[in-house]
Formats: C-alpha cells, sequence, structure tokens
C-alpha cells in the first residue's frame, strides 16, 4: 500500500517538475529589462502577438543645427531647413519601433496658416562635422500646419510607413530634417534647437518581442494533471 502511495506522490512530484518549473521561468524572463533613468517603461502589454513588454522613450537631439546656432528658419524647401540627430543606441537589443513623435517650439512668421514638413535622411555621418544644410532629405516622413503668426509646442507624427526605423536602431542614430512646405513655398518661420533652452525632442514608443508567457492554457494544464494524479493516489490506496 505504501509503495503505491509513494508513487502516486512521485508522479505528481514529475509532473509538477515538468510543467510548472518552465512557467515559472518563462514569467522572470518576461519582467522588464533595465533602462536609463531619462527612459520611462510604463507597461507590461499583454502577449498576443509574443509581444512581451512596452517602453517609451524621450530623446533629446545629440545634435541639431540650420542657419543659427538657437533658432534658425525655416523656409522653403532645399533652402531654409534645420537638422536634428537622435541617439537610439541606448534602445535596448530586441525592441522594435512602433512609432515616433518629433516635438519642437515652431514659429510661423507668416499671416496664413503654413505647413511644415520633416525629413529622414539615411546620412548621419554629419554628426560631430558639418551640417548639412540645404542638402535634399531622402524621405518625406511627416507634414503638419501651423495657424499664422503663432509660437506653440508642434508634434510631427512620423509615418512609420514611410521608411523602416528599425534599421537606424542597427547604426543607433537617427537624422530628421525641418523645413517649409512640400511644394518649396517662400513661407518662412523658425525652430527653435537645444541651445535656445526649448529643447526639441522625441518620443519612440517601442515593443520588446519575446518568448510568450504562458498563462491560463498551461497553467490549466497542470491543475488538470495534479487533480488526475491525486485520483490516481486515492485508486491505489484502495
Ligand atoms: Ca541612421
Amino acid at each position: 500500500m505504501m509503495n503505491r502511495v509513494s508513487f502516486g506522490a512521485l508522479v505528481v512530484v514529475v509532473f509538477v517538475l515538468v510543467f510548472a518549473v518552465p512557467v515559472v521561468a518563462v514569467a522572470a524572463e518576461a519582467q522588464p529589462h533595465n533602462v536609463a533613468p531619462s527612459k520611462v517603461r510604463v507597461m507590461a502589454a499583454p502577449a498576443p502577438e509574443k509581444v512581451i513588454s512596452k517602453a517609451i522613450f524621450n530623446l533629446n537631439p545629440v545634435e541639431d543645427c540650420g542657419d543659427s546656432v538657437t533658432r534658425p528658419y525655416i523656409c522653403e524647401l532645399g533652402a531654409y531647413q534645420a537638422w536634428f540627430a537622435f541617439d537610439v543606441s541606448g534602445i535596448p537589443p530586441g525592441e522594435t519601433i512602433g512609432t515616433i513623435d518629433f516635438t519642437a517650439l515652431i514659429e510661423n512668421l507668416d499671416s496664413g496658416p503654413v505647413e511644415r514638413s520633416i525629413w529622414y535622411s539615411a546620412d548621419d555621418s554629419w554628426v560631430g562635422g558639418t551640417c548639412p544644410g540645404t542638402t535634399a532629405g531622402d524621405v518625406l516622413v511627416g507634414t503638419l500646419t501651423q495657424a499664422g503668426l503663432t509660437t506653440s509646442w508642434e508634434t510631427f507624427s512620423i509615418n512609420m510607413a514611410a521608411h523602416d526605423f528599425d534599421g537606424d536602431l542597427a547604426d543607433g542614430t537617427i537624422t530628421f530634417m525641418v523645413t517649409g512646405p512640400t511644394d518649396g513655398s517662400h513661407l518662412c518661420g523658425y525652430i527653435d534647437l537645444t541651445e535656445s533652452g526649448n529643447v526639441p525632442y522625441i518620443t519612440v514608443d517601442t515593443a520588446l518581442a519575446g518568448v510568450e508567457v504562458p498563462t491560463a492554457g498551461i497553467l490549466g494544464l497542470l491543475l488538470l494533471v495534479v487533480l488526475l494524479s491525486t485520483a490516481g493516489i486515492i485508486l491505489l490506496r484502495r
């Protein structure tokens, strides 16, 4: 009788080791990883697509430039342009970029509403060197319209379909250029750079892909195994 009871108990122990230990290990792996103090990890997300955490990074430019150190003109495309480089090397490996917003203090010197445009550039080699100035951006990634004779913090929602920014996670830098209307109209404004004290920034929303955390399915199976094993012990003792 005791041997049968011991065998039943052994069955329970083996099933717990086989199922419970992996569940605990995977759950531990899913904990959010450390980030720098300036970056805020906001939530643990559900895992329908094997995404186990999300984070928001607020980043200021490592370098910005234009025809002024503090407040360059942004007028027509190809002439009055301001450049911004953001260091994204602090975003941990495995993260993918979901959205990017670019925010800066902009003044519209025209009496009417004016379209402003933001462009992505693949060339980061200007950082630490010469401002690209009137060089063309590679890809139009956003526009907004600012009211006439207004100074306001304006946010471009970057079009993520226009460029694959995960490539910039690999090279560690994102370069943006901000200028005037996409049709080249000479409609002027200012944009404040870092040295003005009104520091531009990007907000990067990322997701960390990984092993999906087993939840109700595995735990339910584990409970079923324990119940069946217990029933087996009772039958063996009769
Ligand atoms: Ca880059």
